[in-house]
């Protein structure tokens, strides 16, 4: 069968996708999602494993037309039915939802998901008869509408109340460019805002989900929203936005979030990305991230967006000299050597905190006082993103004057990669395995022992019989 040429939207879809709850099955979604980006559409990817509630809640804050499901794990017709309750009950009941999951999902089962409102359920049997590209092609042309706006009138009073299906509907105004539907957000007064830039993949999604957990539990009362880039494929215009994926503190009522493409080549932020912070100030979150797409070393065009900035890389930036090169480290007000836990993050930690010395012309103070802070992100409650954490706390209520309390403290404590098998014991499991077969090999030795004493002593027992029998006989 010849693949069909892939479909053109004309509008920007955006498509949720993600594998089920106690779903390790992500090889199909991934595969179907490159096919959707490729297709022009922005693709939220939220990897596997994930509840109704996480995609339903991200659905709504992103404003997609559309979630794409994979479910192999059999429970596919609970897990669809109260997706589709929750979308109607939180008023979204434009949003549609496209699931597979092989032959897992019987054919019975699809008839009864379709009555249930699931838009397509795609059997082994549409793969075979209309191809991958023709099964994405229609669940983009399903998705190619405008998704509405409910009650436009009211909607500058439901962005005030942090109604996160208004706020994600004014943002989208912005992107679409009807600003006289959000004109109520041009003198909204602006609130706190931490830019955080980095090159590819240095951390910067992980770090903002460690600040985003820290703020959570040091501000009880207060709020946070994140908005989050990635660049578009100048190819085909669709994009992969994957930062929600490393985002596990964002599924709280006192969280926003919202994913956008950059939808130009070569840039790191979205030019509407002024307009979601001001339609986010207007709806008074506390605190307002951005990170951008990280497209390299030139990259400071956030300086112009944020009142803190920070700047995330990770100890492998080559040589020292290579540091001159970066802008942001005469922008940033804050670095984060993430990663901490490769190879040479000690002598890296001292070379960029001298060019950032040099380069603020800072030579009178010690070498700690840069506000240069080695971090490890991904380990849970780790030293280095807790210091890090209070000097963003410190560095916002410097600038933008707030009286905020917090619980945490600046501390000398390093950064340090808790193994639980040490790195420099390469053959531990292998020595686990040989002291297992030695004492294997010890209780088989010793088992002969005790088996042929124990047939020693039987004989001796018979010899003794024998010979008390012989007495008695004479
Ligand atoms: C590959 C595979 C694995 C791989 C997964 C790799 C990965 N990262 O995804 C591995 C080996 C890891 C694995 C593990 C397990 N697996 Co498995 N696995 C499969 C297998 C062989 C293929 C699934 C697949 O990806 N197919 C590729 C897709 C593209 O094709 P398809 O499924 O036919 O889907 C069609 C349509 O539905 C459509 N489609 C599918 N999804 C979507 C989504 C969208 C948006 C669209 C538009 C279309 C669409 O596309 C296809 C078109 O023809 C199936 C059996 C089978 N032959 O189907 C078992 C199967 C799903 N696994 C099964 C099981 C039990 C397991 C394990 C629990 C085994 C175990 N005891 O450890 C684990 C669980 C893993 C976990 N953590 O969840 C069972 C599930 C049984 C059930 N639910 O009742 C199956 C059915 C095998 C069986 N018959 O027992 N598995
Ligand atoms: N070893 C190590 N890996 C980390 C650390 N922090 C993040 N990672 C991993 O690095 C990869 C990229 O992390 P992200 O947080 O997505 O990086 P990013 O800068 O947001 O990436 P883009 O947005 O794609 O530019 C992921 O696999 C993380 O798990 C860390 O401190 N140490
Ligand atoms: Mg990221």
């Amino acid at each position: 069968m010849q693949s069909p040429a892939p479909y053109s939207p004309s509008t920007m879809v955006r498509v949720v996708t993600a594998a089920s709850l106690f779903d390790g099955h992500d090889a199909a979604i991934n595969v179907m999602r490159r096919i959707i980006q490729s297709t022009g559409c922005e693709v939220i990817h939220l990897g596997h494993n994930r509840s109704v509630r996480e995609v339903v809640d991200c659905a709504v804050q992103e404003d997609a037309q559309a979630i794409a499901m994979t479910s192999y794990q059999g429970g596919h017709v609970e897990y669809l039915t109260y997706m589709r309750r929750l979308l109607d009950e939180q008023g979204a009941s434009h949003i549609r939802i496209f699931a597979g999951g092989g032959g897992t999902i019987l054919p019975s089962e699809i008839e009864e998901l379709h009555a249930a409102g699931i838009t397509r359920v795609y059997s082994p049997d549409d793969g075979r008869a209309m191809g991958l590209q023709g099964m994405i092609n229609d669940l983009v042309a399903k998705s190619d509408f405008i998704p509405p706006i409910d009650d436009p009138e009211h909607l500058a009073e439901r962005v005030r109340m942090r109604d996160p299906r208004a706020i994600a509907q004014a943002i989208s105004c912005a992107e679409r460019g009807q600003h006289d539907l959000i004109g109520f957000a041009a003198d909204a007064v602006r609130r706190p805002v931490l830019g955080i830039t980095g090159t590819g993949g240095a951390g910067k999604s992980s770090l903002t989900d460690e600040i985003v957990r820290r703020f959570l539990l040091d501000q009880p009362d207060r709020s946070i929203a994140v908005v989050s880039v990635d660049p578009s494929k100048r190819k085909t215009g669709g994009a992969l936005l994957g930062d929600r994926i490393r985002m596990n503190a964002v599924s709280n009522q006192r969280v926003y979030m919202r994913s956008f493409a950059t939808r130009e080549a070569n840039v790191a932020l979205n030019p509407h990305v002024a307009d979601a912070i001001r339609i986010l100030s207007y709806a008074e979150y506390d605190l307002i991230i951005v990170e951008t797409a990280g497209i390299g070393q030139s990259d400071s065009q956030i300086t112009e967006v944020c009142d803190v900035s920070m700047y995330v890389m990770t100890p492998e930036f080559g040589a020292a000299t290579q540091l001159e090169k970066i802008d942001m480290i005469d922008y940033a007000d804050l670095i984060a050597l993430n990663k901490f836990d490769k190879r040479g993050a000690l002598d890296a930690l001292r070379d960029v905190r001298k060019q950032y010395q040099r380069s603020r012309q800072r030579f009178g103070e010690p070498l700690e006082n840069m506000p240069v802070h080695g971090t490890i992100a991904s380990q849970f409650n780790d030293p280095g993103t807790n210091t890090l954490y209070r000097s963003i706390v410190d560095a916002l209520k410097q600038r933008c004057a707030l009286d905020w309390e917090s619980s945490y403290s600046v501390s000398d404590e390093m950064s340090e990669k808790i193994y639980i098998i040490p790195p420099d014991r390469t053959r531990y499991l292998a020595e686990l395995v040989e002291e297992n077969k030695r004492y294997d090999a010890r209780v088989e030795k010793q088992s002969e022992i005790a088996r042929r004493l124990w047939q020693v002593n039987g004989t001796i027992e018979q010899l003794e019989d024998l010979h008390t029998q012989e007495r008695r006989g004479r």
